[in-house]
């Protein structure tokens, strides 16, 4: 009897040391402790022994049953760690996912354009004068020769405040004002850019805001040649270095005489096309002499000095440089459009 359970304590033993799973470990459960287990066979048969030898083989039984209890229970907690780790392994994530590439920001093409404008008049010897985009009427309409009842103010739709008097300048030229007044007598250069603000009620087709560039040369024995040479410079620098331009009489109330500059197009060069709508050349500013009642407004005197001035639109001179079909791009915010211009 005792010989029989020194031997099936090896056997459960033996087979025990290898399983590896939890069906094995149930299958060594029934086979040994099992109600037709092997060793609960033999615990029964230990009733049926002869007295004398029942206390020792008892005694055994006992300590081979906590034995193989014992083992069973670590061998169930290996299969267990074994079981877990696997499935760790397996279900195991690469947790080093790469970092978000930190986007570069950089500046909106009207800005972009502005800077290159300012450098080529840097260049040519003006600096940037800023001024205020809240105006009084006398400064943006009367003394650039608009009284208040002049027809050519038709040619702004205004935004008026609830102050009598006080307005969204429609363009830039009262920062010239402001800045005449700033520099008289002493002759000087500057361009004046910056937002302006325009009450458009009919077309759809413009924004209620744009910007503008408008520059201003005062000084003794000023002509229209230099105004020509400098706004020939500009373009070619802008647009290229064959860049012609031809300039049409117009009108301004604040320019005596008064032209609009056009450039040979850039795209076929004058032979005449889409962009330019067959006529060979594009429109791309307006400029003139300024009107000796405007340099006595400014503090000059008309018969010492003179001057010339040009007002552009940058918005239009990036759509001619880069192609943009439509003025509204530009301040819509769509990130598609604004991405094309790094
Ligand atoms: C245009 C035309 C122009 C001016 C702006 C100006 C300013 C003063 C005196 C005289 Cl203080 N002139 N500015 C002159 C001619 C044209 O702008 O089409 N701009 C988009």
């Amino acid at each position: 009897m005792l010989e029989e359970l020194y031997q099936l304590e090896a056997k459960a033993k033996n087979e025990l040391e290898a399983i590896t799973d939890v069906e094995g470990l149930e299958a060594w459960r029934l086979a040994y402790f099992g109600k037709k287990g092997a060793l609960t066979m033999l615990l029964r048969g230990i009733g049926k022994l002869p007295a004398e030898e029942r206390p020792q083989a008892g005694n055994i039984a006992n300590q081979v049953k906590s034995a193989l209890e014992a083992a069973f229970e670590q061998r169930q907690e290996a299969v267990r760690r074994a079981a877990l780790a696997e499935e760790l392994a397996q279900g195991a994530m690469d947790v080093r996912l790469p970092g978000r590439p930190p986007s570069l920001g950089y500046l909106h093409i009207s800005t972009q354009t502005l800077r290159e404008i300012y450098d080529i008049f840097a260049r040519l010897g003006f600096h940037v004068f800023r001024s205020r985009e809240v105006e009084d009427d006398v400064t943006n309409f009367q003394m650039l020769n608009l009284p208040p009842d002049h027809p050519a103010r038709d040619m702004w739709s205004t935004f008026y405040t609830t102050e009598p008097g006080v307005l969204l300048r429609t363009h830039t030229s009262p920062g010239q004002i402001h800045a005449m007044r700033k520099y008289h007598p002493e002759p000087f250069r500057v361009i004046l850019p910056g937002k302006c603000y325009r009450y458009e009620q009919v077309s759809t087709r413009h924004e209620h805001m744009f910007f503008q560039v408008e520059g201003l040369a005062i000084g003794k024995h000023i002509t229209m040649a230099d105004l020509k040479g400098v706004l020939e410079s500009f373009a070619r620098q802008m647009f290229g270095a064959n860049r012609r331009l031809r300039f049409r009489p117009s009108y301004f109330p604040f320019t005596e005489p008064s032209a609009e500059a056009d450039m040979d197009c850039i795209l076929c060069g004058g032979e005449g096309c889409q962009i330019c709508k067959q006529t060979g050349w594009l429109e791309i500013l307006g400029c003139g002499m300024v009107h000796p009642q405007v340099l006595r407004n400014g503090g000059y005197d008309p018969d010492e000095y003179s001057g010339f001035a040009f007002g552009m639109g940058p918005e239009r001179i990036a759509m001619l440089k880069h192609g943009i079909t439509d003025i509204r791009y530009f301040f819509a915010n769509d990130l598609r459009f604004l991405q094309q211009f790094p």
